[in-house]
């Protein structure tokens, strides 16, 4: 595997829900794999689990994780083009790159969409250079539009909490303060249908998200009807994805409180199970009733980005 970005790159959804909970079963059992080999983490920006997790699943398999912050330990680095280089950045990317590339045999990246160009998120702009100047595998760990490890980790959750073949799963909106990236629904969405779960996708007019991601999931703008009978209730905000409206993208057009998930909400559920991919706000996202209540599964979803980060390296250590 060169790239983890969709679910496509990590092939048939059975044998890598076989594999993450093999790999959950025996976390050292490929201890050998990574043995004398480096992969360094590249982060744009802050993260506590992404990072956590990824050097914990690089440690299980024997493999020396390089954390690398950029702008703090490392020079600003430019990423446009032909630019005369007099501001505060001191590095291109285009040298920084290569030279990440010498230091390590994989590489994963965190680098949020800007939100104020669609086009260059959308395009995977930054990743794609990874891809193209590093020589090394890349994984996404939250770029432009997506959070592959982070979706990974939300399907093997469900299959763990289900209690029927087919569970209703709810991926909704909710109310944030700030303006947040499409990237964490939009991976949601795509591994849910990717793994042929009952997708319903519950979003406040404005903020339909890209259907190359939902791929003809059923998108409603009343929440209650939505949440009606669902199994798992997945709460997120995100900012306007600019589909119908270009120039709206990445603005927040709807803070209304009427979306926060509280017990009124999860009532009309079939006894959901509450998820998140955290960090979340509490009391804006949803109440702390909900969130501490016994349906939440916020914590095992949150350890098992272990899994899912465990079993991208794997095979990608495997097809070194
Ligand atoms: C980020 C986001 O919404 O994409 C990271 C989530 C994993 N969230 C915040 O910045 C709060
Ligand atoms: N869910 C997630 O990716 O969290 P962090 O931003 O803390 O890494």
């Amino acid at each position: 595997m060169r790239k983890f970005f969709n679910p496509c790159d990590i092939g048939p959804i059975d044998k890598a829900l076989e594999e993450a909970f093999a790999v959950k079963a025996d976390p050292m059992g490929w201890k050998h794999l990574g043995a004398g080999k480096t992969i360094m983490l590249v982060f744009f920006n802050s993260s506590l689990r992404t990072r956590l997790s990824s050097q914990k699943a690089a440690l299980n398999l024997g493999m020396n994780p390089i954390v690398l912050n950029i702008g703090q330990e490392s020079w600003k680095l430019e990423t446009e083009l032909g630019v005369v280089m007099d501001g505060d950045k001191g590095e291109h990317i285009r040298e920084a790159i290569p030279v990440m590339g010498c230091y390590c045999d994989i590489i994963a990246v965190r680098s949020f969409a800007g939100l104020t160009d669609r086009d260059y998120d959308y395009a995977e702009t930054l990743l794609n250079q990874f891809v193209e100047y590093s020589g090394r595998p890349v994984i996404s760990l939250e770029s432009g539009t997506v959070h592959p490890c982070q979706a990974f980790a939300d399907l093997i959750t469900i299959e763990e909490y289900k209690t029927k073949p087919r569970p209703k799963v709810v991926l909704t909106w909710a109310p944030h303060p700030k303006a947040l990236p499409q990237a964490v629904p939009n991976s949601f969405a795509e591994w849910m249908v990717y793994a042929g779960l009952d997708l319903v996708i519950a979003n406040p007019e404005g903020y339909d998200l890209d259907p190359k991601y939902t791929m003809g999931a059923p998108v409603l703008h009343n929440q209650m009807e939505a949440l009606e009978g669902a199994d798992f209730v997945y709460a997120k905000n995100w900012s306007c994805p600019g589909v119908n409206n270009p120039a709206d993208y990445g603005k927040v057009l709807c803070k209304d409180m009427g979306w926060t998930i509280d017990a009124a909400h999860m009532a009309v559920t079939d006894n959901a199970r509450f998820m998140h991919c955290l960090p979340v706000r509490r009391n804006m996202i949803v109440t702390d009733e909900v969130i501490d209540s016994p349906r939440s599964i916020v914590i095992p979803e949150a350890a098992n980005r272990v899994v899912s980060a465990q079993v991208v390296m794997k095979r990608m250590l495997e097809s070194l």
